[in-house]
């Protein structure tokens, strides 16, 4: 008792009342920010495993700093990473041979940096109903930071691809949340055309420096405009498969909406649930911070846009309830696959309450719905638009 007392730093008032080989809760609660050198503004879901969200206002860089950028993990973080020890092995029922890189062999290879939209593929969960388990995210699972690494297809090309290949698939050196050392946390991939696009990266560099420990080092996959659980954490093997990937987190419902639409709460079988792939058109008000008190008539406005695999065409605000829509300027991406910045100034007719909506188009010409779109039983794809509340004082 007295050890505890002299570890807490006080004297455990009641601690005769505590039940023996208790462990106090202050031994279980650790402090998240501090730890990970992340900004009060990220909001704590989850601790084990570690997951939390930025609030809108905290993403207002162009480039998501690490500080602001969300945290998903479905296991738990690797400890005493020696990176002179780290290697990629790459193998597969679809691979010429098998090889194995170590990080000074990738960075022999061609570098590349792209700045890539990351969106956690349960983004907006909480919104639906009937609620879906999982992390109720709101809005802030999405980063867009500058990614350096080498390009996959390069790798995969230095080890040969065989013609029937259909799925590239990613292992990390998370642990389950079990402890089974046999049981993967996640393990999932990407077809092989996208895995054999410029953009995607295996990536040892995240906005210059190396990756932060919770964000994957020293190396992962960068899949940008597709679920971000496509981007493989703290990779030590790929599978050039030969069909699509069966490992964990692949198959029933996880990552996977209805083929068709459904009703809301309807259950839907297994076989008629299809793998999520691009991620739909979306944005995001950056500035100001919902609740804003403003004291002028007119009020500038800013935010992001992004649409999975496609480019957004034009971005628009809404003062009234979707009633009207006025054009924002918006920024053509710097590369393919990063979020776009757009703004635009409001002009509020009288003092009062109003809620400022932001909506997309992507190239396709798509919406973002104003409304909850399609239910689905895990909560994907909540793409809705974005709203904040203003008052005019
Ligand atoms: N090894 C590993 N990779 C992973 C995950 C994980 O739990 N383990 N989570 C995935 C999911 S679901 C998401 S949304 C992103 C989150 O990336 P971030 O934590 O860097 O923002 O990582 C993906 N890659
Ligand atoms: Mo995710």
């Amino acid at each position: 008792m007295t050890t505890i007392s002299g570890l807490i730093g006080a004297p455990i008032v009641f601690g005769k009342w505590m039940p023996k080989d208790y462990i106090p809760v202050i031994f279980d609660q650790e402090d998240f920010h501090a730890k990970f050198d992340k900004d009060p503004g990220l909001v704590v879901l989850n601790d084990k495993p570690w997951n939390a969200e930025a609030q809108a206002h905290i993403l207002d860089d162009k480039v998501t700093p690490a500080s602001r950028m969300f945290v998903r993990n479905n296991g738990l973080i690797p400890q005493n990473i020696d990176v002179n020890e780290w290697t990629l092995k790459i193998d597969g029922e679809s691979a010429e041979s098998t090889k194995t890189y170590s990080l000074d062999d990738l960075k022999k290879f061609p570098k590349y940096t792209y700045q890539l939209t990351l969106e956690c593929g349960g983004n907006g969960r909480s919104e639906f109903n009937p609620p879906a388990k999982g992390n109720q995210w709101t809005i802030g699972a999405v980063s867009c930071a500058s990614w350096t690494g080498v390009r996959l297809k390069d790798i995969l090309q230095n080890v040969g691809v065989k013609e029937d290949a259909v799925y590239v698939g990613y292992y990390g050196k998370d642990t389950h949340l079990s402890g089974d050392p046999n049981k993967d946390p996640i393990s999932r991939g990407i077809p092989i055309s996208k895995a054999m696009m410029e953009e995607t990266l295996i990536a040892y560099q995240m906005n210059g420096e190396d990756i932060p420990l919770i964000h994957g080092y020293p190396l992962r996959l960068v899949v940008g405009g597709w679920p971000a659980s496509a981007s493989g954490k703290w990779i030590h093997r790929l599978s050039i498969r030969n069909k699509v990937h069966d490992g964990a987190k692949m198959e029933g419902s996880s990552y996977r909406v209805p083929c068709e639409s459904v009703a809301p709460g309807e259950k839907v079988e297994d076989e008629n649930m299809c793998i999520i792939e691009s991620m739909p058109v979306k944005s995001l008000i950056t500035y100001p911070k919902t609740g804003a008190i403003v004291k002028s008539p007119t009020l500038d406005i800013r935010g992001h846009a992004w649409a999975g695999e496609m480019s957004v065409t034009n971005a628009h605000y809404s003062i009234d309830f979707g009633a009207t829509w006025q054009p924002c300027e918006l920024e053509k991406p710097v590369n393919r696959l990063a979020w776009q910045h757009w703004k635009g100034t409001v002009s509020f007719p009288k003092k009062g309450y109003y809620e400022v909506w932001v909506r997309a188009t992507d190239s396709s010409g798509q919406q973002q719905p104003m409304v909850i779109p399609g239910w689905n039983p895990k909560g994907y794809l909540n793409n809705a638009c974005h709203r904040i509340a203003v008052k005019v004082v």
